[in-house]
């Protein structure tokens, strides 16, 4: 059952809103925003994915070259060693590559509704050879000494997961990958459990296995260790191809409340919701049978690519979680949940 009370306001950003960061390109799509408070406003980091204006019979798109500059590849669209039957991804003499470039970039509300941009804030490109296919689907975990960013890194040599260290949004630490391929939807606890940080993390596992949840322990943020599965796919279910985390578990009386996304076979992205233990946040308490989103509205079922609700960020304010989610992987919406009412479905 969908529970969820979308804005009516949305979608709330769209391509147009922006002007593309890169010389040249057009913004394709808005994407899944990581999400925070800072001096006293709402916060969205948003992906935004670039590419060329594509010209009839091509297809076009950005990379970075060795050197770190912008650098476009051309495909001739009727070319037999072409696979482009995904939008997102096309398939070339074996090696793998995006249809877009995609980086971060800030934008406020007053109002947790209307955003815009504040050029002071400038806009975090890929860096480096493992960011050289774009940068994705930033979390942010607020913690007191500072805003944690955990990102996919893209390359033709791996998805992993980076992490940026900053205190204002502007001065960025690096820190690099801390879980190596393939990973992604890394979403780190906002506080530390039994003198541990732990963080969920999505490896995937092409033989035995697949796209599960997983959590680990560490002393710094930095090195993971102890890493156990927590969530598996469901075969026949809404989340029977993928499962991976949203934003930062949220703190409740019954325990931590995690909103994560599945997918099945024919990638149809829900929402659903997982609590684990306040004490031992590796033990899996309860888990949604249905779904408590699925694209329904016109916004969620077409675009870019259809039939996607995605989020890896929200507002907790006592029982009222804003969510902030991509749709169709072209815009960015919100909607509202109570927290009592996303527990009282789980079983
Ligand atoms: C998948 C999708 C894309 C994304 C790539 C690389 O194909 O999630 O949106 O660009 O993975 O992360």
């Amino acid at each position: 059952m969908d529970i969820a009370t979308r804005f009516k306001e949305n979608p709330l950003l769209r391509p147009a809103d922006l002007q593309p960061g890169i010389e040249g390109m057009e913004i394709t799509c808005l994407l899944n925003p990581g999400v925070c408070r800072m001096n006293g406003k709402s916060w969205l980091l948003l992906r935004v994915a670039e590419r060329p204006k594509q010209q009839e019979g091509m297809i076009s798109f950005p990379l970075y070259n060795d050197r770190g500059e912008i650098e476009i590849m051309h495909f001739n669209q009727d070319d037999p060693r072409l696979d482009a039957s995904d939008p997102r991804v096309i398939r070339y003499r074996g090696q793998d590559y995006l249809t877009t470039l995609s980086y971060l970039r800030w934008v406020y509300s007053e109002d947790d509704i209307h955003f815009q941009e504040d050029p002071a804030y400038p806009p975090i490109y890929g860096k480096g050879a493992l960011e050289s296919f774009g940068i994705e689907d930033c979390r942010i975990a607020t913690m007191d000494d500072g805003f944690y960013l955990t990102y996919t890194e893209v390359s033709p040599v791996a998805v992993g997961v980076g992490m940026i260290i900053t205190r204002d949004g502007r001065e960025l630490r690096r820190k690099g990958m801390i879980f190596p391929p393939h990973n992604k939807d890394c979403a780190l606890f906002e506080e530390k459990i039994n003198n541990h940080y732990y963080a969920l993390h999505r490896p995937s596992s092409p033989e035995l296995g697949g796209n599960y949840i997983w959590i680990a322990e560490s002393p710094d943020r930095i090195h993971w260790g102890n890493h156990r599965c927590i969530a598996v796919t469901r075969e026949g279910s809404w989340d029977s191809a993928r499962v991976g985390a949203g934003g930062p578990p949220i703190k409740t009386d019954e325990g931590w409340l995690e909103i994560y996304h599945g997918a099945d076979s024919d990638h149809r992205y829900c929402l659903g919701a997982l609590l684990l233990d306040l004490q031992d946040p590796s033990k899996v308490l309860a888990r949604s049978v249905d779904p408590i989103m699925e694209p329904t509205a016109p916004y969620e079922q077409t675009g870019f690519f259809g039939n996607v609700v995605f989020t890896n960020g929200h507002h907790r304010d006592g029982d009222r979680l804003t969510i902030y989610y991509g749709a169709s992987d072209e815009v960015i919406c919100g909607a509202r949940f109570s927290i009592s009412e996303i527990l009282n479905s789980l079983t």
